[in-house]
């Protein structure tokens, strides 16, 4: 890079309104990195020839091979509009489902987003997901439908088709736009536009038109796309061309006398040229007439493909060049490529960058415009409060809003992510061009050197002198040296010297992937770094009033000081060191990967609260046991995990307390790139991979009627069933009963208390409602363990408005007789306390505070928690987090605790009472005596202990007693094939147990779009699959959906004749559940009851000589 555009960029750094922070966000594979490429190329980096071809911020190798993004990465670009000069901060996201998290860690630093939209391809199911990224995020988006080539060259529409297939698109995207505007999270942006409004309605002095259907409300029409809002630019990055409707408004007003205003408004939208009376007229459809978009501008273009890439017309083409003013180099004109004459012609009638960049420049915030809500929303944590926060916190609010470059604000930067980088690519060990001075030098020295090797020369033919003669750099090597000592060790510092780098190339450096909220970023500064998990309250309290980070301070958890060594300018590949970074803008910052692990906030002020963590789409569900492939390799493995770890947002390293070293990623093309980077970069060694483990859920059905082969289960079965379960029973062991209804109880060792439980399956939509507020059910978790603690959580309206909506719906799906009060009941979830299984209180004489005390205002007098409640707890947290089955996590799960009056347990008068208050004796001792009952003397250990296992146990086999399935893990994908390679398609998703959901055909294009759901179990290796068998025309996305339960039942047994002959004695053949359970059983070294060779033969090979 030029000193002289690094100083135009530290120079517009200063200018906080000139300043655009933004990411480009798309479906994968829709040109994100194409478009970024012409607008690297606008400022000289690349050249605009190879704009489009090199794909200049897929930097990694694996990127260029694979022809997808996988890191985002960022690069800084000057743009002169008029009498302004901006700066564009620029980063570059991947599309691919499996980086989605890369995505969150660009759209938090960014003010607006450039979405593209492939004009072929339409909507695809990532073009939501970043568009709903964005709005949780408040940025602001501007679309760019890109591929406009493709409908002419590949759909061959006309150009009216053209119009209407892209009127389509943007009705499409809007329609998005529209379902996040009536969700909760846009009613909310809504009443703040509405109260004051936008700050480009008010400088820009626009109008709001909008022709399209359905959005009269003038309100929220700037949320929206559309053309004549210069929020829409049309493109085709490959061939280096763009507009937005403003660009042609300009031209044509020149060429026919229209005011530039009326054409804003018209050239999108049913509007016609009315030749005879010179004027614009509404209702071209109506009237049949070609709407003015088609006539001036998509004929234009159309022709243009026409002559030089269709007809290749070489006259024509000399005819348009003239006619557009634009000029063509006459090696252009005759290459036999002639997209190369087309891109010529394009870059300079359109440049797309221009497009693009003054859209932009005029319809993105700068920083200054954050809003205060999402300043809110970014300084409180989870379910805080903003207004719980400390006051000195509170203050610094103001500070984000000013954005400020006075060195008196407060420093506060957030870093998203770390991404690791070659040691040789720091600035610091990269080589530059020398300065004049430096040439000067060296030229000094070389003749000194010069003068010294004369000098030696004449010392070798004068020998009586040779110990006066130590020249480092003369000695010609080691060996032939025998001169003297000096000398030898001398050669060896040089070799020293020249080792050093070396060593230093094996080193990862991490720089922090950072954006500037307020105060200016210097070298030298001292900081405090703060954890996600830091809280400014307890800090503030601990630490000395008006101390700083330079001080000697006590140790506060999550909070550490450091001194910002390096930063960073990101330019794309390459780094260029800066001084300071103002207020605004995006930076790297080098040498923090000891005090970051993925993400933190920096400031100077300890009252700064962390940001609020990110918001991960993809939810990480492949994983992998990884080991070295020399054993004796494991601490270099050990390490390299540990900087894989701190490289990807996404990817999780974990040690089991098996010892397997395990890597969970988010998908296939995920963990293909984590171990590309842990062989060849973090690691270094060779490493094996285990087959990616997966996961299932265990889960209780209710008596089905039918059994597997679907025949009733009829009076003949029932026998074998009471047999079966006779000799279940058998099975459980000593001090287990269990009754006719299912309820199991069980006795401690110590015989002081008994434990009922009885397990029954959730209804599905409950299952579901538990797995997606698993936030919540944390956030009423911790206000209970604060309530315990004596101090009161505050929790923000709009959260508790959810729980109490959360409430609401479970009481609504939980009726029924059996389920009666059952929400009032919930005694704790699990496994972790807030996973999708419930434990009810059954107990009538055991009141306990309720889940949802944050509710209530005030404690229901009587209610309590008894000594042993979190005993209980903790056993169904056990239970529930590994089944019996399998030793997976339960899901869907209802455990009772319960045991009526009239159940006696008849082990002896004295636990009469033990046994019908189960564990209430302790109870009753423990009240009695105002602490526990006295252990030290008992036998079997502390009896919290007991009864944690107890429980443990109980809730076990309550389990077991039902019937009991395994869930699987389900992917859906979106596949679009043409119709040629659709019976393919359904071939290969039949072979591993998909289904359809959906088909359907994409208007205006021969495309299909099957939507369908897999099991996770069965996708690996599917993306490759559909593209082998299809020859690369469909591609699946594979996105995590939901758990559904596996139908067969895995302890199913022939009993009839029939179907013994059919199955097998062990009917393992078929049984895909117990296929599955018996994986997983055998990958966790558990018993697996199955015989392998039954009444084999010895087989007898008749040989000659027998
Ligand atoms: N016909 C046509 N092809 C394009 C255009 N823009 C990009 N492409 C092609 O689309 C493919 C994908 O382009 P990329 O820029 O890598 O797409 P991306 O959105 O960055 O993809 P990911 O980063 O993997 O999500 C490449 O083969 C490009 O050549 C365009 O305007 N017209
Ligand atoms: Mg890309």
């Amino acid at each position: 890079m030029g000193h002289k555009s690094l100083a135009t960029i530290i120079a517009l750094q200063r200018k906080t309104t000139n300043i655009r922070n933004l990411c480009i966000l798309a479906h994968v594979d829709h040109g994100k990195t194409t478009l970024a490429d012409s607008l690297v190329a606008s400022n000289g980096i690349i050249s605009s020839r190879l704009a489009g071809k090199l794909r200049y911020l897929d930097s990694r190798e694996d990127e260029q091979i694979r022809g997808i993004t996988m890191k985002s990465s960022a690069i800084s670009l000057h743009f002169p509009l008029g009498m302004n000069e901006y700066l564009i901060n620029l980063i570059d996201s991947p599309g691919h489902v499996d980086f989605s998290s890369e995505v969150s860690t660009a759209v938090r630093l960014c003010d607006g987003a450039i979405v593209i939209v492939d004009a072929v391809e339409g909507v695809c199911p990532q073009t939501q997901v970043v568009l709903r990224q964005a709005w949780l995020e408040n940025i602001r988006p501007v679309l760019v439908i890109n591929k406009i080539d493709r409908l002419i060259v590949e759909l061959k529409l006309t150009p009216q088709e053209a119009y209407i297939h892209l009127k389509k698109i943007l009705e499409q995207v809007n329609a998005v736009t529209g379902t996040l505007f009536t969700s909760k999270v846009m009613e909310e942006r809504a009443e703040k536009e509405s109260e004051k409004q936008g700050p480009y309605e008010n400088s820009g002095g626009e109008q709001i038109y909008d022709w399209s259907a359905g959005l009269e409300d003038t309100d929220d029409s700037h949320l929206y796309f559309s053309p004549d809002q210069g929020n829409v630019v049309f493109a085709s990055a490959i061939d280096g061309w763009g507009f937005s409707i403003h660009q042609f408004a300009q031209i044509y007003s020149q060429k026919m006398g229209i005011r530039v205003e009326v054409l804003l408004k018209t050239l999108w939208g049913d509007f016609y040229l009315n030749a005879k009376a010179k004027k614009i007229m509404k209702g071209a459809q109506s009237k049949g007439k070609k709407p003015l978009f088609v006539q001036l501008v998509l004929d234009n273009l159309w022709s243009l493909y026409d002559a030089i890439v269709m007809k290749r017309d070489k006259e024509k083409v000399e005819k348009m060049v003239a006619s557009l003013g634009v000029k063509v180099a006459a090696r252009d004109l005759r290459h036999s490529d002639p997209k190369v004459l087309l891109s010529a012609v394009c870059s300079q009638w359109l440049p797309v960058s221009q497009a693009v960049l003054t859209m932009v420049c005029e319809k993105l915030p700068s920083p200054l415009d954050v809003a205060s809500e999402r300043v809110e929303k970014l300084m409180s944590v989870g379910a805080r409060r903003f207004d719980s926060l400390p006051e000195r916190t509170q203050e610094l609010k103001k500070a984000f809003l000013e954005c400020s470059n006075e060195d008196a604000a407060p420093v506060i930067v957030f870093v998203s992510k770390m991404f690791a980088v070659d040691s040789k690519a720091l600035p610091q060990n990269k080589q530059r061009p020398l300065t004049q001075e430096e040439i000067a030098q060296r030229r000094e020295l070389a003749r000194q050197r010069h003068a010294e090797r004369l000098a030696a020369n004449q010392v070798s033919e004068n020998p009586e002198s040779a110990h006066t003669g130590g020249i480092a750099e003369t000695a010609p090597s080691i060996g032939e040296n025998s001169t003297g000592k000096g000398i030898h060790l001398e050669s060896v510092c040089f070799m020293a010297v020249n080792f050093t780098p070396c060593r230093e190339e094996s080193k990862e450096h991490f720089v922090a992937f950072a954006r500037v909220y307020s105060g200016v970023v210097r070298r030298g500064t001292k900081v405090f770094v703060l954890g996600p998990k830091y809280d400014p309250a307890q800090a503030l309290k601990m630490l000395p009033e008006g101390c700083s980070s330079a001080d000697a301070l006590p140790s506060v958890p999550h909070m550490s000081c450091c001194t910002l060594d390096s930063l960073y300018l990101l330019m794309g590949r390459e780094l260029e060191e800066l001084e300071e970074v103002p207020s605004g803008n995006v930076l790297g910052i080098g040498g923090m990967e000891e005090w970051i692990l993925k993400s933190a906030t920096i400031s100077t002020s300890p009252a700064c609260p962390p940001f609020t963590p990110l918001n991960f789409e993809a939810t990480p569900i492949v994983r992998v046991a990884i080991e070295p492939k020399h054993p004796s390799e494991m601490p270099r493995l050990v390490k390299g995990m540990k900087l894989l770890n701190q490289a990807d947002p996404c990817a999780e390293v974990l040690i089991q307390e098996t010892g397997e070293h395990v890597l969970v990623t988010a998908g296939e093309v995920h963990l293909q790139r984590c171990l590309d980077d842990l062989r060849e970069r973090f690691a270094q060694i060779e490493i094996s991979a285990s087959k990616p483990i997966i996961p299932f859920r265990e889960t209780v059905i209710r008596r089905p009627k039918v059994d597997m082969v679907n025949e009733e289960l009829g009076k003949q079965q029932k026998v074998a069933v009471i047999h079966q379960s006779k000799e279940e029973q058998y099975k459980y062991p000593e001090g287990v009963q269990v009754d006719s209804s299912g309820l199991v109880t069980l006795t401690t060792p110590n015989k002081m208390a008994t434990i009922g439980v009885r397990a029954m399956p959730l209804p599905e939509e409950v299952t579901q409602l538990l797995e997606a507020n698993g936030s919540l059910i944390r956030t009423m978790e911790q206000f209970s363990l604060s309530m315990k603690e004596g101090k009161a959580l505050e929790i923000n309206q709009r959260t508790l408005e959810s729980i109490q909506d959360f409430k609401g719906k479970l009481e609504s799906h939980l009726q029924g007789r059996k389920w009666r009060d059952a929400v009032n009941r919930i005694w704790s979830f699990g496994p972790r306390r807030c996973g999708p299984n419930l434990l009810l209180n059954n107990l009538e004489s055991y009141q306990r505070p309720s889940v949802w005390q944050c509710l209530e205002g005030e404690r229901v007098p009587g209610t309590a928690l008894r000594d042993f409640d979190n005993s209980i707890i903790s056993g169904f947290q056990l239970a529930t987090l590994s089944g019996p089955m399998c030793e997976e996590p339960l899901m869907g799960v209802c455990l009772s605790d319960s045991m009526d009056g009239e159940e006696k347990v008849s082990d002896g008068d004295s636990k009469q009472k033990a046994a019908q208050e189960p564990w209430g004796a302790a109870e009753a001792y423990g009240s009695h005596n105002k602490r526990w009952p006295d252990v030290s003397v008992d036998c079997y250990g502390p009896f919290s202990g007991q009864l944690i296992a107890a429980m443990k146990e109980a809730c076990r086999h309550a389990f077991q007693h039902q019937p009991q399935r395994l869930m699987a893990a389900m992917y859906t994908c979106e596949i679009m094939a043409t119709a040629e390679v659709l019976g393919r398609v359904y071939g290969v998703l039949s072979k591993r147990e998909g289904r359809i959901l959906q088909e359907e055909m994409k208007e205006g294009t021969d495309m299909f779009i099957i939507k369908a759901v897999l099991p996770v179990a069965e996708s690996f290796g599917f993306a490759d699959e559909i593209r082998k068998r299809t020859s690369g025309l469909a591609s699946p996305q594979l996105v995590f959906s939901h758990w559904e339960v596996v139908s067969s039942d895995p302890f199913w047994v022939p009993t009839t004749e029939e179907e013994y002959l059919h199955f097998g004695e062990k009917a393992d053949s078929s049984n895909q559940a117990l296929k599955y359970m018996n994986g997983v059983r055998k990958r966790k070294g558990l018993y697996v009851e199955e015989k392998i060779v039954e009444h084999a033969e010895k087989q007898r090979t008749l040989g000659k000589n027998k």
